[in-house]
């Protein structure tokens, strides 16, 4: 059982979460598009950025569309409210897809900052070992999401610890590198971390949701935070990782970035005057 069926929906509660889960692969497969047409605007060595990008969109698009699928199957009109079928919603298929997103997000950001040799593995292995620490912890932990006993709690402060320390993480490789990032990105490396924070701070609270709102909205709000926490954390991250790519492109000289570069005045290129 999870904290989804334990409840009867009305017609608005039931739909808000239906259109909600929509938007979340619409937006994935509209991401798809995006990042894999923007891929040449950037130099060579950061095109990475964006075909990982693209790795987390297939990736996102079909777990939130399986989980739009179960979400109307999990739930039958009976004239007056949706009640629970034979079948179980469960976010666990999101942890799946963390599995996934998680590890590629990070090194997404190790790409764009030019992060290279020794550095580069070893901050790797870290981001790899401690977010899949964090969420298969986590992972355990919503198993007791109904009765919130004791596992729920232990499992959610383990994987808070793991959270702790990829942020601490991240934190150094962003500020311990932005001096290498021309002037004009490092406004937007610090609000990746911002975004980085902010976004994946929505996580634990969807986690905490049962506790904190224990009824049919709570489902609805918790089904809204993951598909904030989803669009934000996976595809403005990735738009501002290019935004940054295809400005360390235009300083390296690197022609396509700056033909592209929509901040050149109309003619700047050409012009001598
Ligand atoms: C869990 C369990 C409760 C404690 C904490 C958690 C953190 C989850 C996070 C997930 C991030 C997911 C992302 C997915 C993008 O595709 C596992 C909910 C701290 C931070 C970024």
């Amino acid at each position: 059982m999870n904290f989804e069926n334990l409840f009867d929906y009305n017609v608005d509660q039931y739909t808000i979460v239906s259109h909600v889960l929509t938007l979340g692969y619409a937006v994935m497969a509209a991401g798809l598009v995006y990042f894999l047409l923007t891929r040449n605007t950037s130099g060579r060595r950061y095109q990475l950025a964006s075909t990982l990008s693209a790795v987390v969109m297939i990736s996102a698009f079909f777990e939130l569309w399986v989980l739009a699928q179960r979400w109307s199957e999990a739930f039958d009109w009976t004239g007056t409210a949706y009640v629970g079928s034979d079948i179980l919603f469960s976010n666990g298929y999101r942890y799946m897809n963390w599995s996934i997103d998680v590890p590629v997000l990070l090194i997404q950001l190790l790409v764009v900052l030019g992060i290279t040799g020794r550095a580069f593995h070893r901050t790797w292995v870290l981001f790899v070992v401690g977010g899949l620490a964090m969420i298969y912890t986590g992972y355990a932990g919503q198993f007791h999401e109904v009765d919130r006993s004791a596992p729920f709690w232990i499992w959610g402060l383990v994987s808070t610890a793991f959270f702790v320390l990829l942020l601490v993480l991240v934190y150094r490789v962003i500020f311990g590198n932005l001096h290498r990032l021309p002037i004009s990105a490092r406004p937007i490396a610090k609000a990746v971390w911002w975004l980085l924070l902010i976004s994946w701070l929505l996580y634990p609270g969807a986690y905490l949701m049962p506790a904190m709102w224990d009824s049919a909205d709570g489902v609805v709000a918790r089904q809204i935070t993951y598909t904030l926490a989803d669009i934000t954390s996976k595809v403005v991250y990735g738009v501002l990782l290019g935004v940054i790519a295809r400005k360390v492109s235009v300083d390296e000289g690197y022609g396509p970035a700056i033909e592209e570069d929509v901040a050149q005045p109309r003619g700047g290129l050409t012009s001598t005057t």
